[in-house]
């Protein structure tokens, strides 16, 4: 269908024509400007954020969706939301919702609306009604901890999320699991210029009573403290005192005591404390630099507040004990080792914390492990990063979106190609990229770029970013999605654009240059064994579970896996998640990077039409069918179409649907008999089916009326 002026565009991409990026992004863009922020390419839903509230949702647009099928009404993800459920409660099929798209783009926002349209149609009773709230509460808690202003988003998730959401057979929920992916904990002590820390601090300033305030030995004012970026502590349009107190409340209907409640509060002021203990040079008797603690008060404070000692704390924040088998040697600190130990301290409890908060969410959530489950798996995780200076983060980020873009292929390209040779029905190949390549650069087991890091970091001697950085060229110096300043491209020239301490990677959606800076050290992650021993030491019980590394019966346990080890494990677990259960996918699109309604940059938009491979997605759903069902299913659903097939049938089920189908004079192009299964080339014909099923229905039932009125 050509676009024309004042139209609002075509609701599946599928129709569109020509097909070209340019007609796809001129569709999208009218649609934006109708406020049609939903746009399908077959069943995948496109959503562009309208960074302003649109009068589609709620339960009259929930009642709505629940009565039609996918393609009756407009785009949306309630329409989405509505197909997974139902095939998950109907035809027993675990479903995941894969919401994708860059920071900012309204993945978080899509999540909670396919919650909130799931709660809403699943079930009803005391006790469905209170693990709906549980689940439902578990998003203003995750989101005041793990969630900040960036300069991109005021609401940016600082962690990935994956939530299963689990149903009985009769497709009430009883509870679900949630898994969290790499919390930002660098932002615990630094964030950008016009970015904030993660929101809880603010909340808990803003919104703590004067008697918690006084019992916490906090100051309402944020200035006081210097992790909290001045200039950007609040932000237009929230209002962190009372989302302090919704906080509170939704912790306290997923099941947290007062006391844990009080715990965690007292962990996350810990937090602020440490950022405020000052450090300074000292040197000691022979003239080495060692560091000291300018102001006592700070430390005093802490120790009483989460009991513990406060001059191990401060021995263990200016020096660091080896171990031998045979001696313990302390040396001295300077002060920027010293600054860099608290620092990584404040990290560590932060991000433990949160952790701790997530299994405490899943302990009231979790469901027996007898029990036969459904599963709805709902994935909102960042998106593609390609920033001014990609470092480890980015890497790991970017290899994430590797391992789903991957998803993607296999299961939505290679599946619907394969199942056209399967059933045997003609097949125009549609050329894709296949990016297993790149995923087995950075995971191979033995020669991954994770692994090479790992090589690395555990390899005795001397190690640094640099001679990380030496290995991967010398290994990868050959393989076409590497680059790096000393690997000749094909011209056999330097690359004289990246700088020396960099490599670059050639990802599915575009290439990064990563800095190596830091590699090692992140990837490490380890904290300094004086710290972990100090906290396992304090009599604050939360705190104290934080370390269990801390246990000096523990000492000498191996260490704990590498960052990026846990990650790429992590991710694994996920994949095979996935891949066990029926993907719907929703890819949001950011229009602007202003955070502003009505605005909409073709540009940008491109840009994440290519990272989310729209195009290629829609070549394939055009030259293959959008539907397709097994003989038997099909002909059960619409062989009260034609008077051969109703009210009885004796043949085969595919004789059967020839049979309707013929009768229905649809045009063969339309149609193709596979071996098992019937396709359907276009959503109106299948439309068009249901249309006429329902009109037949309502014929049957004022018959049946009539009927029954003459007996009596
Ligand atoms: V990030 O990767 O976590 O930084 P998200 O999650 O993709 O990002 P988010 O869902 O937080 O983005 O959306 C950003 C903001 O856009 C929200 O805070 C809303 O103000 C706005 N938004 C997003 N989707 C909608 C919507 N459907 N209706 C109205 C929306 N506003
Ligand atoms: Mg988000």
């Amino acid at each position: 269908m050509p676009l024309l002026e004042g139209s609002v565009g075509v609701e599946d991409l599928v129709l569109l024509e020509p097909l070209e990026e340019e007609s796809l992004l001129r569709n999208l863009q009218l649609r934006y400007e109708h406020k049609e922020i939903y746009t399908y390419i077959g069943n995948v839903v496109i959503s562009v954020n309208p960074y302003q509230q649109l009068p589609i949702y709620g339960p009259e647009f929930i009642a709505k969706y629940q009565d039609y099928t996918f393609y009756e009404l407009k785009p949306h993800i309630y329409a989405l939301a509505n197909v997974a459920y139902q095939s998950l409660r109907d035809r027993d099929r675990d479903q995941c919702i894969l919401i994708t798209g860059e920071s900012g783009a309204g993945k978080t926002e899509a999540s909670k609306l396919v919650m909130s349209y799931v709660a809403a149609v699943c079930g009803k009773g005391e006790q469905v009604n209170s693990v709906k709230e549980q689940l439902l509460q578990s998003n203003p808690v995750l989101e005041a901890f793990g969630n900040a202003k960036t300069i991109r988003n005021n609401n940016s998730s600082r962690f990935g999320k994956y939530m299963d959401i689990e149903f009985d057979f009769k497709g009430s929920p009883l509870g679900g699991v949630i898994t969290n992916y790499l919390l930002e904990k660098s932002r615990v002590v630094r964030q950008l210029q016009g970015e904030r820390n993660f929101h809880i601090f603010y909340q808990l300033l803003a919104g703590a009573d004067a008697q918690l305030l006084e019992a916490l030995k906090l100051q309402r004012d944020t200035s006081g403290y210097t992790y909290l970026n001045q200039e950007a502590s609040r932000v237009g349009g929230m209002d962190d005192a009372s989302n302090f107190s919704a906080v509170r409340s939704a912790m306290t209907v997923i099941g947290f005591s007062e006391e844990e409640i009080r715990q965690v509060l007292e962990v996350t002021a810990l937090v602020l404390k440490l950022g405020n203990v000052e450090l300074t040079d000292e040197f000691q008797a022979n003239g080495i630099p060692a560091s000291g603690i300018r102001d006592g008060r700070g430390v005093r404070e802490i120790g009483e507040m989460v009991s513990l000692d406060s001059a191990a704390l401060e021995r263990a924040l200016c020096s660091r004990t080896m171990e031998t088998s045979r001696e313990k040697v302390t040396t001295a600190l300077n002060v920027t080792q010293a600054q860099y130990a608290r620092d990584a301290l404040a990290k560590n409890i932060y991000s433990r914390l949160f952790n701790w908060i997530v299994n405490r969410i899943n302990e009231s959530i979790k469901v027996g492990s007898g029990e036969r489950k459904k599963v709805m798996g709902v994935l909102d995780i960042y998106g593609f990063e390609i920033l001014e200076d990609n470092s480890f983060e980015q890497f790991v980020i970017n290899y994430c979106n590797e391992k789903l873009q991957q998803v993607f292929i296999e299961m939505t390209l290679k599946e619907e190609q394969e199942e056209y040779k399967r059933e045997g029905i003609p097949w125009v190949k549609v050329d894709y990229f296949d990016n297993g390549i790149i995923c087995n650069l950075i995971e191979h087991n033995q020669r991954g770029i994770l692994a090479m890091l790992d090589e690395e970091c555990l390899r005795p001697g001397v190690v640094s970013d640099s001679t990380f950085l030496a290995k991967l060229n010398q290994l990868f110096c050959n393989h076409s999605h590497y680059e790096s300043k000393v690997t000749q491209n094909a011209q056999h020239q330097y690359d004289r654009s990246m700088g020396l301490g960099c490599f670059r990677i050639c990802h599915y959606a575009g290439k990064v240059t990563y800095n190596v800076n830091s590699f090692i050290d992140k990837n490490n992650d380890l904290l300094f064994r004086d710290l972990s021993q100090t906290m396992w030491k304090a009599r604050h019980p939360l705190l104290r579970s934080l370390f269990p590394e801390g246990d000096p019966k523990q000492a000498s346990l191996k260490r704990p896996p590498t960052a990026g080890a846990q990650f790429k494990s992590s991710v694994a677990i996920l994949m095979k998640n996935l891949y066990s259960k029926n993907p719907n996918y929703i890819r949001c699109i950011k229009p602007n990077e202003h955070q502003q309604r009505g605005r909409f940059s073709s540009e940008l938009v491109a840009t994440q039409a290519r990272y989310l491979g729209l195009m290629e997605n829609v070549r394939v759903r055009r030259a293959g069918y959008a539907h397709r069902q097994v003989y038997a299913h099909f002909l059960e659903r619409y062989r009260l179409l034609s008077q051969s097939t109703w009210p009885h049938w004796n043949g085969g089920a595919r004789e059967g649907v020839e049979k309707v189908l013929g009768e229905l004079n649809l045009s063969p192009q339309e149609l193709a008999y596979g071996k098992t299964k019937i396709f359907i080339r276009s959503p109106k014909t299948l439309f068009y089916l249901e249309e006429q099923r329902r009109l037949r229905l309502q014929q049957l039932a004022t018959l049946i009326q009539k009927t029954y009125r003459g007996w009596r």
